[in-house]
């Protein structure tokens, strides 16, 4: 019996001992298990100012703020393209080796082949642009706005917002022409001026004027050019940029002592013969209308200062135009193409005609006396 109630002792001591670990494990193990994990992690996070810099810094208000805030940043947003299919620019095989694709500014010249218009025009829809192309169209001048407009409604801009500003002083010669949708005729009746020369200045008067009165509400980008011409192949978004010009027809490939800049010191419009990157045509130039507004306020107060000393700059407006391109480079620069006269033939270069002079006969069209001035000066191309 001694021994039996030894062997009880030792089986309750073993029960108890039991019983009493298992108690202890399931209170304090999940206990244990919560602390070691969870407690240490918070303290990590919490003591980590890096961690802390880059929680604020990406997920949480600044960044916030900073699309609220930026205008930029918003605009960004908006300029994203969708997916398009294009072949790929190959960097060692560029698109044309015959002519010059980029100025020493870094400034794109702009030829066939070198562009491609669903991206750019893709970039402009989004931006939503609308052109505004300037048009003078002076006494007898007014002939070609019909075959102006007609043609440039088939070619010019298509598929985007375009207003026509003819500027004329005989507002019942310009006729009614149906316009696509998105396009508006705007008619702006001016003063016509006695000598050509004048009428041809006083441009850059005028388009100053309506850049800062009219124009910056209404459009983002001007083109400028002339009347007596017609366009016969497309041009669009790609020659917009913040201030272009274009290649003059005449002086492509001329030398810089060939250009028939101002050469007379007296005038404000003087470029010495070691200086010139181009020969612009005063008959094609642009840009948004803040920039045009510039180029054409240079323009326009060079001629007053030069009238006020009675000199006239060689080729008017144009003269003074090439100064200022001079001095303030343009963005993008038009080649032949946008411009052109077809009595000069075709070169090979030159895969596209998009803009070309329409004869005209300058006895008819000017008066007698102007005619015999302009001939005794004929050194230009489109004389
Ligand atoms: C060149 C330039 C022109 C200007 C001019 C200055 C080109 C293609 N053309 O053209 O832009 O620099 O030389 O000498 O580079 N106009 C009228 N009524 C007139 C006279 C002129 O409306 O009685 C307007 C019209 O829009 C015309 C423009 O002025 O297109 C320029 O006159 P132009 O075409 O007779 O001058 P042109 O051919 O020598």
């Amino acid at each position: 019996m001694g021994c039996e109630k030894k062997w009880i002792f030792v089986l309750a001591v073993m029960m108890f001992s039991f019983c009493w670990y298992n108690m202890r494990s399931i209170t304090w193990h999940p206990s244990l298990v919560f602390r070691c994990n969870s407690q240490p992690t918070i303290d990590y996070v919490n003591s980590s100012s890096q961690f802390d810099l880059l929680k604020q810094d990406f997920l949480h208000r600044p960044i916030i703020d900073y699309v609220r805030s930026s205008p930029q940043f918003d605009l960004l947003k908006q300029d994203f393209l969708h997916r398009m299919l294009y072949e790929k620019p190959n960097v060692l095989s560029p698109p044309r080796s015959d002519v010059l694709m980029m100025t020493p500014w870094l400034a794109p010249i702009v030829w066939n082949g070198t562009y491609n218009i669903d991206i750019l025009n893709t970039q402009f829809h989004q931006k939503n642009v609308s052109i505004g192309i300037t048009v003078f169209a002076i006494k007898k001048y007014t002939v070609f706005i019909k075959t102006f407009i007609e043609t440039a409604e088939k070619f010019f801009m298509v598929g985007h917002k375009v207003n026509y500003y003819v500027f004329t002083d005989r507002v019942g010669d310009i006729p009614n022409i149906t316009l696509g949708e998105g396009r508006q005729l705007v008619i702006l009746e001016v003063p016509s001026y006695k000598r050509w020369q004048e009428v041809s200045m006083r441009r850059m008067e005028m388009i100053r004027d309506h850049a800062r009165q009219r124009f910056v509400n209404e459009v983002d980008y001007l083109v400028c050019v002339d009347v007596d011409m017609r366009f016969s192949d497309d041009v669009g978004v790609e020659i917009l940029s913040h201030s272009f010009g274009t290649l003059h027809p005449g002086f492509y490939a001329a030398s810089r002592t060939r250009f028939t800049y101002e050469r007379r010191q007296q005038s404000t419009a003087y470029i010495p013969t070691d200086e010139g990157d181009f020969y612009y045509a005063g008959g094609y130039f642009g840009g948004t209308v803040e920039e045009v507004y510039k180029l054409t306020n240079f323009c326009h107060n060079a001629m007053m200062t030069d009238k006020g000393n009675n000199i006239e700059a060689i080729w008017h407006d144009e003269s003074y135009l090439n100064k200022y391109f001079l001095y303030h480079k343009p963005t993008k620069i038009l080649s032949p193409e946008y411009l052109w006269d077809n009595n000069a033939g075709v070169p090979a270069f030159l895969k596209r005609r998009r803009f070309v002079a329409v004869p005209k006969n300058h006895n008819a069209i000017r008066n007698k006396r102007a005619l015999q001035a302009y001939s005794r000066n004929k050194q230009k191309f489109h004389s």
